[in-house]
């Protein structure tokens, strides 16, 4: 096949990486915008390469007229989540899309594979419109772990290396490693609650801050300037003492005060 060819077949691809990665990590920001825990930590995505691409189809005696058929992972999202319990969250969020269609799901959590991998992954048909119209194309998204993701990642790396003949030492390290990482997620599952709570409550401090900012940022333009100094020291001694409930209140007393300047402008 032409190399121009093949840009051609692999840029509608590249397009849904693009769109999917944006919506995902969109996700990550509703979640956070309303100070809630979001199940999602990091989004990323790649198109296969045409040698991988070449490589796969080899190995699986794949034609060239068909490996947009054959191969579902041409086009790669990965989600990265904290906790196992998070991946199957963001499965549920998958299942209810209405912009992407669920063609298998294979859970190598449940039933991880004899090399020690674990991972989540979910094919689905996604539309992209492109100048010759629309097409419905294969993306698969796979989601784990921080901890799965790290060993995943090492195992890859190690695997492209050796190929088929992985020396007997590290594949033995490889498949210690896993069931550290398996200990680690469940360790890490446990005080899922716990860190949870921590991490919510700086979300929420981080977003109460932000509202005050542009409080004050906005005082300064209607208000005396002395009056909005003293605001202003008045918020560096409450942040001082870190109290979430008396940072509130202060952003609620500063939303009445300008609730008040803007009603006076109007008059
Ligand atoms: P890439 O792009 O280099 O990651 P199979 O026929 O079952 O072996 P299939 O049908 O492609 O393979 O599906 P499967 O098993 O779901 O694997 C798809 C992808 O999952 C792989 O892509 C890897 O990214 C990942 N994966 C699967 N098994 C392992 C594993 O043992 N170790 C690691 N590190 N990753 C794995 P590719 O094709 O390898 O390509």
């Amino acid at each position: 096949m032409e190399i121009q060819l093949w840009r051609e077949i692999l840029d509608p691809y590249s397009l849904a990486v693009d769109e999917l990665v944006v919506k995902f990590s969109h996700i990550i920001e509703e979640y956070r915008n309303v100070g809630a825990y979001s199940p999602i930590e990091l989004v990323t995505g790649r198109v296969k390469t045409i040698s991988s691409i070449l490589e796969k189809s080899q190995k699986k005696n794949i034609s060239l007229d068909d490996i947009e058929e054959a191969i579902d992972d041409i086009a790669g999202i990965r989600i990265i989540c904290q906790f196992v319990q998070d991946i199957y969250k963001v499965v549920d969020i998958i299942r209810l899309r209405s912009d992407m269609t669920i063609k298998s799901e294979k859970d190598y959590i449940e039933d991880r594979k004899m090399s020690g991998y674990r991972s989540y992954h979910i094919t689905v048909y996604y539309d992209v419109e492109t100048l010759k119209g629309t097409r419905k194309l294969q993306v698969e998204i796979q989601i784990r772990t921080l901890a799965m993701n790290f060993w995943a990642t090492i195992e890859h790396s190690l695997q492209y290396k050796y190929k088929q003949n992985m020396p007997e030492h590290i594949r033995e390290r490889l498949t210690s490693a896993a069931e550290a990482i398996l200990i680690l997620d469940r360790e890490m599952s446990v005080v899922r609650d716990e860190i949870m709570d921590a991490q919510n409550s700086f979300t929420i401090k981080a977003n109460i801050v932000a509202d005050i900012l542009t409080n004050i940022q906005n005082l300064y333009k209607v208000a005396n300037k002395q009056d909005v100094i003293k605001i202003q020291d008045e918020f560096f001694r409450i942040y001082q003492v870190g109290d979430t409930d008396e940072l509130e209140k202060f952003n609620k007393d500063l939303d009445l005060l300008s609730q008040r300047y803007r009603a006076q402008s109007l008059r």
